[in-house]
């Protein structure tokens, strides 16, 4: 039977209906070791079997300002009273305090299916029954999603049909300089499926073609060894200086492309006498951008002339705008782009997020999968996604966003279905005081992960192996079926059928279930996408398309929308959807709303918190928390491939041997990673590939506090967002940060505590 996940698709092996293993399918060139872990992971004994209320909010009822979530015991109750709570209490808030007061803005990337998609289901069930305040963008791109449609125009997401594809790229390109570069780790993840892995062959595949890959981030190994890359470290966040230092090298050479900056693109004399320092007194030459960057002045100089006389392609990742300005580099690049001459050329350009899914590049879409229907949601609030604790903390106070003011509402029960935002948000300890100020936290969760034990109702939920669906992957032309390959455990539920009963008490569940059993709506949506697509996709029957596993869509061929190279052939007939219908190096727009945080032109601003900020004599490391090779996110953290790289049981974190030496920390040790906002235990590793000054701890280790109350109490595991700040990247995104922290790392010699992040709480019956 077929399994499909966000790390690619397997094969389960089930005997007498237990489920024995997971194996990579044979026709998966780069299988993801992650699969086959979650075996061990899917009965441990981390897993939620019954319904649980904390037991200070069932003793107390519902009030604000209680304290003790996250550290009281849990009392089992049977689903009928849970149900019943969470219904009557739903009931009271609207009634009391509006819609508004029910936050459903919930995010997180849950698991894979068309139909038991865990944020349509909570949304749609929340907008039946009156709306709920939403929130806006992702934590994974915020500030990119708000700056390029004022730059290049279209949907936030249209850039991935617009930029070349690998295949063009090794046909057509001589030089690709990757700003974050391209981690083939991240390649192992595509949101919502994927049939095969396919990035690495493909970059294999520039390679053999002769591509030549420059890496500018703080970590070698950003670029797989295979590709030869020149490695160029870069002090974090100081990638806009990098650019700025080549484009005004490009500028007073006469290197650029005047021609395609005159009739596609608008604002270049602004941005021209901003790099001459006509406006604020600096030149952004390349001595300039060396002192900040740490790339020196003639590799800067060298690759302008690179760039220009080659034919080139210009990569961002997306860690380079989860940080201080992180709309900058994403600006940056692009006018990089267009001044390089490379801009609409087959195969070179621009393009963002490269290898950081595995679709992305690879195929520029496909067409459109029934999903689960979404309700228009009554309630028109919503919150920039990672502004959650401000909200809490602050109701009724007014933050800029995108040239809007927004008034943070009121929550009073927040409702949290297939997202951990006690792994994914900045400043955990900020989050654990303000998720105390609402009245009910309600979670479904398949494990007793540190969400679920700062809950006051804990639904347990069945994840993707325990439920019938088919997965449609973000751009991958496939549809995998998803039959359940094992039973619920303990009294799991679907959310689907969390909320068809809740609904139900509710008085809306024909509504909600559209009176479909969840496999007649498996197969409806299935049906209604090959309706959708008609003869030419000639998709086999639900039932050859259960049994075989897996369709194909036919491919999506261009030209797209907004294409750059219709604009280079003919500005005026294929404008892009900008205001001016080219790209804009100075954005009206953005200069009209004011910001001194975002400019009208890409700007260099110095980050809150990097290696050349005042707070560095204190904490002298930049903590880069990017995502980890060994799993999703905090997804099967207790699976067994993400189990087998902790160090005694804490997430490694990686140092330059120099760093360790000064520290006396060797490989194998258990070190303790702190600044003013937290600390967090973790098991050193030490490697050249990393830049001195710099160190690593990837994402989603369960956050393991001593004292859950007690603000700044160490995490004994090794969760990065203890350090990061909840600071948005400016007034323009509003999106999160985590990149630029600065830390200290020590040697722990205190006695190890054990790590508790896998223990359920304390369960009375
Ligand atoms: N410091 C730092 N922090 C970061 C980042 C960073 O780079 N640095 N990256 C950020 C990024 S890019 C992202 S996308 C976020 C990711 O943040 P999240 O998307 O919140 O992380 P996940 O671990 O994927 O959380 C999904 C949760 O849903 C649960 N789940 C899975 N399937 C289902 C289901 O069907 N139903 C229900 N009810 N639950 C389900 C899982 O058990 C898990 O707890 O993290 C962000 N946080
Ligand atoms: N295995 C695995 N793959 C994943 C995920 C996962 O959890 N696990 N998550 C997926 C998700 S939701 C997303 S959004 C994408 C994220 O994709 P990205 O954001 O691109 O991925 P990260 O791993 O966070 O960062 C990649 C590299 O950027 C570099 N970097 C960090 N800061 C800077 C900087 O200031 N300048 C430069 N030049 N480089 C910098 C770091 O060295 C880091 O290793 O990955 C996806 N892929
Ligand atoms: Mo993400």
């Amino acid at each position: 039977m077929s399994v499909a996940t966000h790390w690619g698709s397997f094969v389960a092996v089930v005997d007498s209906g237990r489920l024995v293993r997971i194996e990579p399918t044979s026709d998966d060139p780069s299988p993801s070791p992650i699969g086959p872990g979650m075996v061990t992971a899917a009965d441990d004994s981390a897993r939620v079997l019954r319904p649980a209320v904390r037991k200070g909010w069932l003793n107390g009822l519902p009030r604000a300002h209680d304290t003790a979530r996250g550290e009281d015991a849990f009392v089992e109750v049977s689903w009928d009273d849970a149900l019943t709570m969470v219904g009557d209490e739903l009931r009271r808030v609207r009634s009391q305090h509006g819609d508004s007061a029910v936050f459903g803005g919930s995010y997180g990337w849950a698991s894979a299916g068309a139909f038991h998609n865990a944020q349509g289901q909570l949304h749609r069930f929340l907008a039946l029954g009156g709306g709920y305040t939403d929130s806006r963008n992702t934590y994974s791109t915020a500030a990119l999603e708000v700056i390029l449609p004022h730059v290049i125009g279209g949907h936030p997401w249209s850039y991935q049909s617009r930029m070349p594809m690998w295949d063009e790229i090794a046909e057509n390109c001589e030089l690709v300089v990757a700003f974050g570069g391209l981690a083939l780790k991240n390649s192992q993840i595509n949101p919502g499926g994927l049939a095969r892995h396919q990035t690495q062959d493909l970059q294999r595949r520039c390679r053999a073609a002769g591509v030549r890959f420059v890496n500018v981030s703080p970590i070698r190994s950003d670029v797989a060894g295979f590709l030869d890359a020149e490695w160029l470290p870069v002090v974090p966040n100081t990638d806009t200086a990098a650019m700025l230092g080549i484009a005004h090298t490009m500028l007073v050479n006469g290197w650029h492309d005047e021609d395609f900056l005159r009739r596609c693109c608008v604002g270049f004399d602004r941005f021209a006498s901003y790099l001459l320092g006509e406006l604020d007194g600096v030149t952004k030459d390349a001595a300039w951008a060396a002192r900040i960057t740490g790339i020196s002045r003639d590799t800067l100089t060298d690759l302008a002339r690179r760039l220009t006389t080659q034919r080139s392609l210009i990569m961002v990742n997306y860690a380079v705008q989860r940080a201080d300005h992180g709309e900058q580099p994403i600006w940056m690049s692009v006018v990089l782009a267009a001044m390089a001459g490379s801009m609409g050329r087959p195969g070179c350009g621009w393009g963002a997020g490269y290898a950081t899914m595995d679709a992305t590049g690879v195929a520029p879409g496909r067409p459109s999968v029934a999903t689960i229907p979404a309700v228009s949601n009554p309630v028109l609030d919503f919150i920039p996604v990672a502004r959650i604790a401000d909200t809490l903390l602050h109701p009724g106070r007014t933050i800029d966003y995108d040239g809007h003011r927004l008034t943070l509402p009121e929550l009073r029960l927040v409702y949290w279905c297939g997202g951990n935002p006690f792994h994914h948000h900045q400043d955990l300890h900020r989050l654990a005081r303000a998720w105390q100020r609402p009245d009910t936290v309600v979670v479904h969760e398949a494990w007793w992960n540190t969400t679920a034990k700062f809950a006051d109702i804990v639904l347990p939920v069945a994840t993707g192996l325990e439920r019938d669906d088919f997965a449609a992957g973000f751009s991958d032309p496939h549809l995998v079926a998803m039959p359940r390959v094992r039973e619920p455990e303990g009294e799991s539920r679907t959310d689907h059928q969390i909320f068809a009963a809740l609904a139900a008490r509710l008085g809306y569940e024909k509504e909600f279930t559209q009176s479909r059993s969840e496999i007649e709506w498996v197969r409806h949506l299935y049906e209604q996408t090959r309706d959708q697509l008609g003869d030419e996709a000639a998709l086999p029957s639900f039932e050859d398309f259960w049994s075989s596993s897996t369709a194909e869509l036919p491919a999506l061929t261009g030209p797209f929308p907004g294409s750059f190279e219709a604009l280079r052939s003919d500005p005026r007939r294929f404008p892009l959807p900008t205001p001016s219908g080219r790209i804009e190096i100075f954005s009206e727009e953005i200069n009209s709303f004011g910001y001194d945080d975002c400019a009208g032109h890409p700007t260099w601003f110095e980050p809150v918190e990097w290696l050349h900020a005042d707070r560095a004599d204190r904490f002298p490391l930049h903590l880069i928390s990017n995502q980890p090779a060994s799993r999703l996110h905090s997804q099967y953290d207790n699976g067994g491939h993400s189990l087998g790289s902790k160090i005694r049981g804490r997430e490694p974190v990686t140092l330059n041997p120099s760093d360790a030496g000064s520290r006396g920390i060797e490989t194998g040790m258990i070190v303790r990673v702190y600044n003013d906002r937290g600390s967090c235990l973790a098991g050193a590793v030490l490697s050249d590939d990393l830049m001195p000054g710099v160190v690593q701890l990837s994402t989603g280790a369960w956050w393991d506090p001593v004292r859950p109350g007690l603000s700044g109490t160490m995490d004994r595991h090794g969760n990065p967002n203890v350090l990061t700040a909840d600071r948005p990247c400016s007034r323009l995104s509003q999106g999160p940060s985590a990149l630029s922290a600065l830390v200290e790392v020590e040697l722990y010699e205190d006695p190890l505590p054990d790590v508790l992040a896998f223990t359920p709480p304390n369960l009375e019956h």
